[in-house]
């Protein structure tokens, strides 16, 4: 059996869920619901990133414990996901003793590894990046090139990862497989390698809320190692589990802010640790509003939670989802309104409005065995049937929007099908006499066994995108998708069990404004 690990970076919990977190969830969820729909022995992992000075200082904000604060704010974000429908496997929360005590672990083995030794570290550090910059990367006035606030000068005693012995592994690796992905983050990684890889710190001195560095007590972990970790301590590490065993390595999800800890330091310092190292860690672009940058400051933000409530989880993920992964796109309200009324209303809503309403009105409601066939039915059976090559291709290339662009090629066709066969002529011609009348009536079969057939096929494979509505559709036609041990047998053409009692339900997506 094939499996599939899918995980979501763990989200700091220094403010609210936004709608980036979102939407790499969304995606994670996604492609997990489409690996567990094909049978894949499937484990999605999120969770929050809980230490660090920012989430310490952000519960003092709130006159809040570090506990309390970091317990509220990981609830919101559990809250968001059961909104959004996400089917996660498991939360992690870096404050878990069980995340510690994987972490610690892997830190046993990072200094066993001959790769970790004692330095002064000295450099420019910027409390709200949790980072050091290099002088030629802070911006006029010694400015954080992210934050845009005063950089620090900061000389402590640090523990060091060797990450330049790690320089050509890792340039093997970026150069010689598709570790990373897609393209465009790919060169932008080997850039960074061909100016040399610099080793890191890993521990700090001057921040209290962390995992402790055991011997050292006023040390603890580098946030991003803490981080990192999560993706084994999940699994837990920690016991050397069947768990582990089954499903590590991973793939991650991650937005390109973060590809560098991701694509570099994590894999040197599994190579160090001597774990295997990821399959693929894949990052998307980012989203911006109305053309800007999407920042709470300037009050341009998508807010996850309100935009959920007002159109249902299925319609936000469809939408999200729809746009190109991988690169960075520009969300308007009116985009949305848009593909919903148009997509989802327009398209899928009124295909199977029509053809729930002529089998009721042609057969009462028991869809026919398909009789005649004719010319025009190839065109719609042969895009059916070569959805399931180019879904395939698209989900496991990360490409939702390109599954969503192939769907919606048979909602179209559906469509076109019915205006072509015009089924309303064939149900008067079939009140005729003799051959005619039969024929016609054989025609008429073939025709609403083919569309709701279609219908069918749509519904599997919006089902990892909208499950919601995709249960809602099944349930229309009749039918359910929980049976399917065979994925192969289940997406051919031809499956709808003829004869089967169709049951109108609530229009699917009743049209907005
Ligand atoms: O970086 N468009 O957490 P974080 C799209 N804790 N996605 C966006 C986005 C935008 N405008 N803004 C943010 C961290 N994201 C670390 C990760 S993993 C071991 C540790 C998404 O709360 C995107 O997925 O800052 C990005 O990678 C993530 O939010 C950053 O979340």
């Amino acid at each position: 059996m094939t499996k599939f690990y899918v995980t979501s970076p763990i989200y700091y919990v220094n403010d609210v869920p936004h709608i980036g977190h979102a939407y790499t969830t969304i995606a994670a969820d996604t492609l997990a619901r489409y690996h567990r729909l094909k049978g894949d022995a499937t484990y999605f992992l999120t969770g929050t990133d809980e230490h660090g000075q920012n989430i310490a200082r952000a519960a003092d904000r709130h006159g809040e414990t570090v506990e309390d604060y970091t317990d509220r704010i990981a609830a919101k974000f559990k809250a968001l996901w059961s909104q959004l429908d996400i089917s996660y496997d498991d939360f992690i929360r870096t404050t878990e003793p069980r995340h510690i005590e994987g972490a610690l672990k892997f830190w046993e083995k990072l200094l066993a590894s001959g790769d970790v030794y004692r330095d002064t570290y000295a450099g420019w550090y910027c409390q709200f990046c949790e980072a050091f910059y290099d002088e030629s990367e802070l911006l006029p006035g010694n400015l954080d090139p992210v934050h845009k606030r005063p950089a620090e000068w900061v000389e402590e005693s640090n523990y060091f990862f060797r990450l330049s012995a790690y320089q050509t592994r890792l340039q093997h690796l970026i150069e010689n497989t598709g570790f990373v992905q897609p393209e465009t983050r790919r060169r932008e990684i080997l850039g960074v390698l061909r100016q040399g890889l610099r080793d890191f710190s890993i521990s700090r001195q001057h921040v209290r809320w962390g995992i402790p560095i055991p011997g050292s007590p006023d040390e603890v972990f580098y946030v991003w190692v803490d981080a990192l970790s999560n993706y084994i301590t999940a699994l837990d590490y920690a016991h050397d589990s069947e768990l582990y065993h089954k499903f590590w390595p991973g793939n991650h999800l991650v937005g390109k802010d973060i590809i560098r800890f991701h694509c570099l330091y994590w894999p040197a310092m599994l190579m160090a640790a001597g774990e295997p190292i990821p399959e693929q860690v894949f990052a998307h672009g980012y989203i911006t509003k109305d053309g800007e940058k999407l920042s709470k400051t300037t009050g341009n933000i998508i807010d996850p939670v309100a935009l959920t409530e007002e159109w249902g989880a299925d319609p936000v993920r469809y939408f999200f989802m729809k746009q190109p992964f991988g690169s960075d796109w520009n969300y308007t309200d009116e985009a949305f309104i848009r593909a919903y009324n148009a997509d989802l209303a327009d398209q899928l809503g009124n295909l199977l409005n029509r053809t729930v309403s002529m089998v009721m009105r042609y057969y009462a409601g028991q869809v026919p065995a398909p009789g005649l066939e004719e010319p025009v039915d190839t065109v719609l059976v042969d895009v059916a049937r070569g959805l399931r090559l180019q879904v395939d291709h698209a989900m496991e290339h990360f490409a939702p929007h390109e599954a969503i662009g192939a769907i919606w090629e048979l909602v179209s066709a559906a469509n076109k099908y019915v205006d072509d066969t015009e089924p309303w002529n064939l149900a008067k011609a079939r009140k005729e006499a003799g051959e005619a009348g039969k024929q016609a009536d054989a025609r008429l079969a073939t025709v609403l066994y083919n569309l709701v057939e279609s219908l069918r096929l749509i519904a599997i494979y919006i089902s990892p995108l909208m499950p919601t509505k995709a249960r809602g559709l099944t349930e229309q036609l009749g039918i359910t998708l929980d049976n399917h041990d065979d994925w192969e047998h289940m997406r051919q053409f031809g499956g709808y069990p003829a004869g089967s009692q169709i049951k109108p339900g609530a229009v699917l997506f009743p049209k907005k404004d």
